[in-house]
């Protein structure tokens, strides 16, 4: 039994070196697998290939979807672990349940996982259950972005009158994060009624079309928050075409170009920057201190902040650094 029992903890021991324990002269070789094809991601790829470059580790990016969800990215997924010199893998879950057997089945495989920017179940990698097998998540804390949104929403329109959330998914943590923190947001002014919350799929002409459709039923409407990219560029879009630019406020999620534009020519009246690049930086440097020595991240989680972009502040020298690249 003793003797069993000695036996058992030497082969664990050697199990738990060997799982950090890389070759010095091998080079390592990441993969990243992006959630769609946009500036957010993008940028997340210059910030991973930067520090790629620094750690001298090889980056391979998984072909970019043309649309967000599982049915585009899990053969990608599925193709980059096949190739067999994968070491690591991070990505950005485009569903919080149906990504879990795919990206379990990677993990099971060898590949350790990191999720970036959304994460898999309710996020909680540190209890035990079938999604808490990624090393760790590394994104945005949208719901209190949603927050911070709502708030500044509702200065904007005097503490009162209808608002809409422009969403994407029901079914992705990001997204959904930011809605919560929205709605609970508003509920600090009772003024505030929330008259419609709907779901483009992440295609922008969706967003532009539900946005356009909620304004004809309430032309009262106060004020809009779009949640990402393309719920947001539909969004200010269909205020613009109704000709009631600056009399429906907007409030948008992630700095691209369009965006910022938009923001300086007063079609829009908040811009809120993630942190792309150093969320795609952060998960290599972890990736890399986990395969050479078993590092693990604290609390398997970590949350760069973000950026509120104003009127006030668009042209600040030091706001630059927080807009996308194309
Ligand atoms: O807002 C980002 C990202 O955080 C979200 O998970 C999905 O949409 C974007 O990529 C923007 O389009």
């Amino acid at each position: 039994m003793k003797k069993t029992f000695i036996g058992l903890l030497v082969i664990s021991l050697i199990l738990v070196a060997a799982q950090g324990a890389f070759a010095a002269d091998k080079t390592i070789k990441m993969a990243f697998m992006p959630g769609i094809a946009d500036p957010f991601y993008f940028t997340m790829e210059k910030g991973a290939q930067a520090k790629a470059k620094e750690l001298g580790v090889e980056l391979i990016v998984g072909e970019y979807p043309k649309a967000w969800g599982p049915e585009s990215q899990v053969p990608i997924l599925e193709a980059l672990a096949a190739r067999g010199d994968i070491d690591l893998i991070f990505t950005a879950p485009t569903s919080t349940e149906a990504l879990i057997p795919v990206l379990k089945k990677i993990h099971d495989g060898g590949i350790p996982i990191i999720t970036v920017d959304t994460y898999i179940g309710d996020g909680d990698y540190t209890t035990q259950s079938n999604y808490s097998f990624p090393l760790a998540f590394i994104g945005t804390d949208n719901y209190l972005g949603g927050k911070v949104v709502a708030e500044s929403l509702a200065k904007l329109i005097g503490g009162k009158g209808k608002v809409m959330i422009q969403n994407t998914n029901p079914d992705v943590s990001s997204v959904v994060g930011r809605g919560k923190g929205f709605m609970d947001g508003i509920k600090g002014s009772p003024g505030i009624k929330l008259v419609a919350h709907e779901y483009c799929l992440d295609n922008q002409e969706k967003a532009q079309a539900q946005v356009g459709a909620v304004l004809q039923k309430n032309q009262d409407l106060a004020g809009v928050f779009g949640v990402n990219v393309f719920s947001a560029q539909g969004a200010y879009r269909a205020i613009v075409n109704a000709g009631l630019t600056g009399a429906v406020k907007i409030a948008t999620w992630d700095a691209t170009e369009d965006l910022i534009n938009a923001l300086k020519k007063g079609e829009v009246d908040l811009v809120l920057a993630q942190k792309p690049a150093e969320i795609g930086s952060l998960a290599v440097e972890w990736g890399y201190k986990y395969l050479k020595d078993g590092t693990k991240i604290p609390d398997k989680k970590l949350v760069p902040g973000f950026f509120v972009f104003t009127k006030d502040n668009v042209n600040d020298p030091d706001a630059q650094q927080y807009i996308y690249s194309k």
